[in-house]
C-alpha cells in the first residue's frame, strides 16, 4: 500500500491522484493535519508527521509500504516561523528514514527544491553538483534533508529517491506560502478580477514547471530501475524559466485587457536568492526525463481549467 502525507496540499492532492489511477484508492492512504470530517475523499485519514508514534501505527495498520512524504511548510511560510520550519522538515523525514532502514517500509519519497541553491550559486543552467549554499529556512532544510537521504541509501541501502521541484504551478488547490505561488495567483486574479498586483519584480526569472510535469517526473523516478540512478541526494529538474513580465504577456495572449502591476515584498529576497534556469540533464541521462508543457501550453491550461473551477464563461 501506498501512503501520501501533505496529501491536502498543492503537491499531495494532485500525486493522490495520478497514483490512485495506477494503483487504485484503496491501495493509495491519503493523510494530512485536516480533520477527515472537512475532507471529502474516500480513503484519508489525519496524520501528523510530528508524531512518530502516530506514523508508526498507519504504516503498521495499513501495510504500507511506499511513502511519499510531501507535508512540509514552504518557503515563505518558514521565514516567518524558522524554528517550526526546520522541526517539522527535519524531522518527519527522519521518522521516515529510520523506518525505512528498519525495513518496515520498502521505499521513500521526499521532495527537495531549486530552494537549494542560494545566492552565490551561479543562476543560468544551475548544475546538478552547483554551490548549495541556500539563505532561506526552507533552503536550508530541504539541502540538509537531501544529505540525509544520500546518508541512509549509503549507510542502511535505503531506497530513498527525490526532485528538486522548481515553482509548481497547478489549478487544482490554491497557492500555500509558496514564493513562486505568484504564478499560480496571477491566474486566479487574471481571470476574477482582470488585474494583478505581483509581489515579486518583473523581470524575476525563475524555474518552473506545470504540475502534471512535476507528478510524472515523480512516478517515473520512483520506478525508475533504481541500478540507473546516480544521485541519491536529489534530482535537478528543469521545464521553464520565466520571469512574472513574459508570464503576463502570455496571459495577454488570451485575456488582452489583464493588467499587472509589481509590488515587491520581503519575497523578492527570497527569489533574488534562487537560480533563473536549471541544468538537468544527470535526470535525462539516468531516467529520461522529458518536459512537455511549454508555456504556451501551461498558459492555456491553466486558463482553462481554472475558466471551468471558478465558472467563468
Ligand atoms: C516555494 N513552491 O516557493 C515552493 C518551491 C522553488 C519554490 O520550493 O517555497
Amino acid at each position: 500500500k501506498i501512503l501520501v502525507t501533505g496529501a491536502l496540499g498543492q503537491i499531495g492532492s494532485e500525486l493522490t491522484l495520478a497514483l490512485r489511477e495506477i494503483y487504485g484508492v484503496e491501495n493509495v492512504l491519503s493523510t494530512d493535519i485536516q480533520d477527515p470530517a472537512n475532507v471529502e475523499d474516500p480513503n484519508y485519514e489525519t496524520l501528523d508527521v510530528m508524531n512518530a508514534e502516530q506514523i508508526a501505527s498507519v504504516v503498521e495498520k495499513h501495510e504500507i509500504t511506499i511513502v511519499y512524504h510531501l507535508a512540509a511548510m514552504l518557503s515563505a511560510t518558514a521565514e516567518k516561523f524558522p524554528k517550526k520550519g526546520w522541526d517539522l522538515n527535519m524531522d518527519s523525514l527522519l521518522t521516515f528514514l529510520e523506518l525505512a532502514k528498519d525495513k518496515k517500509i520498502n521505499q521513500l519519497y521526499w521532495p527537495s527544491s531549486i530552494a537549494i541553491f542560494g545566492p552565490e550559486t551561479p543562476k543560468i543552467n544551475t548544475d546538478q553538483n552547483a554551490l548549495t549554499i541556500p539563505s532561506t529556512v526552507y533552503g536550508i532544510s530541504k539541502r540538509a534533508g537531501e544529505l540525509w537521504c544520500q546518508y541512509y541509501h549509503e549507510k542502511f541501502g535505503v531506497d530513498v529517491r527525490s526532485i528538486r521541484y522548481p515553482g509548481l504551478i497547478s489549478w487544482k488547490t490554491r497557492p500555500g506560502g509558496g514564493t513562486t505561488d505568484y504564478a499560480v495567483d496571477i491566474f486566479y486574479q487574471a481571470l476574477e478580477e482582470g488585474k494583478y498586483e505581483c509581489f515579486l519584480s518583473e523581470n524575476s526569472a525563475l524555474p518552473m514547471m506545470y504540475m502534471d510535469d512535476a507528478i510524472r517526473a515523480t512516478i517515473e523516478l520512483m520506478q525508475a530501475d533504481p541500478t540507473k540512478l546516480s544521485v541519491r541526494t536529489s534530482y535537478n529538474l528543469h521545464s521553464l524559466s520565466f520571469t512574472p513580465a513574459e508570464l503576463a504577456a502570455e496571459i495577454q495572449k488570451h485575456l488582452p485587457d489583464f493588467e499587472i502591476s509589481y509590488n515587491p515584498d520581503f519575497r523578492q529576497a527570497i527569489a533574488d536568492s534562487w537560480p533563473a534556469s536549471i541544468d538537468d540533464s544527470v535526470a535525462q541521462k539516468d531516467w529520461n526525463w522529458k518536459y512537455e508543457f511549454d508555456l504556451a501550453k501551461m498558459t492555456e491550461t491553466m486558463l482553462a481549467n481554472l475558466k471551468e473551477k471558478l465558472a467563468i464563461s
